[in-house]
């Protein structure tokens, strides 16, 4: 299937100063508009057009860099938008998601330090998630447009770490956008949809 840009589930400035409608501008209309326009150029011909995108992502993966690349970023930026919401964030998680971050994870406080420092500690351009293989819960970073999807793992939350998500709003400062994005920003509703979905 053709890949297609989603709408922002939210107004541009929904996000306030946690995340400026100048960076979602930029993020969702040009950037991720980009994956979209590259990933429907390069699947075209390849042999994955019918499959879905978790599909292509899997399978272009160390054969076709390109589509792989593009694809991939697709599918991590469909998420990203609705990993978060105007008043997200904080530690006050639905019953089933809270209970498995405290028997795979430590805890709350550990869970977020482990990925607020995935974030801080991925080198150059990437992501940090949270994601379960196996039936268990797992922190993760990735490279570029990579994610859990190929290391046979499901990801329910991801942060882009690329400097586009945050030199606008917080220049060089990767580690204060990583916690003011765990802080302020996750919708816990669809993580923990995701992770039913997971299980
Ligand atoms: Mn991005």
């Amino acid at each position: 299937m053709a890949f297609e840009l989603p709408a922002l589930p939210y107004a541009y400035d929904a996000l306030g100063e946690f995340m400026s409608a100048e960076t979602l501008e930029f993020h969702h209309d040009k950037h991720h508009q980009a994956y979209v326009t590259n990933g429907n150029k390069l699947l075209d011909g390849s042999g994955l057009e019918g499959k879905s995108l978790e599909d292509i992502v899997r399978e272009s993966h160390g054969k076709n860099a390109g589509l792989f690349n593009n694809a991939g970023q697709h599918y991590n930026h469909v998420h990203f938008w609705n990993w978060m919401k105007p008043n997200g964030g904080g530690d006050k998680l639905p019953g089933d998601l809270a209970s498995r971050i405290d028997s795979d994870l430590g805890g709350f406080a550990k869970f977020r330090a482990d990925f607020i420092n995935a974030g801080m500690t991925q080198f150059g351009s990437g992501w940090c998630w949270l994601a379960v293989k196996n039936g268990k819960l797992e922190v993760m970073k990735t490279a570029n447009g990579e994610n859990p999807l190929v290391s046979g793992a499901t990801p329910i939350l991801g942060c882009d770490v690329w400097e586009h998500s945050y030199y606008i709003d917080y220049r060089n400062a990767r580690p204060k956008y990583l916690e003011a994005w765990v802080d302020n920003l996750v919708n816990w509703d669809y993580v923990a949809e995701l992770l039913e979905a997971a299980s």
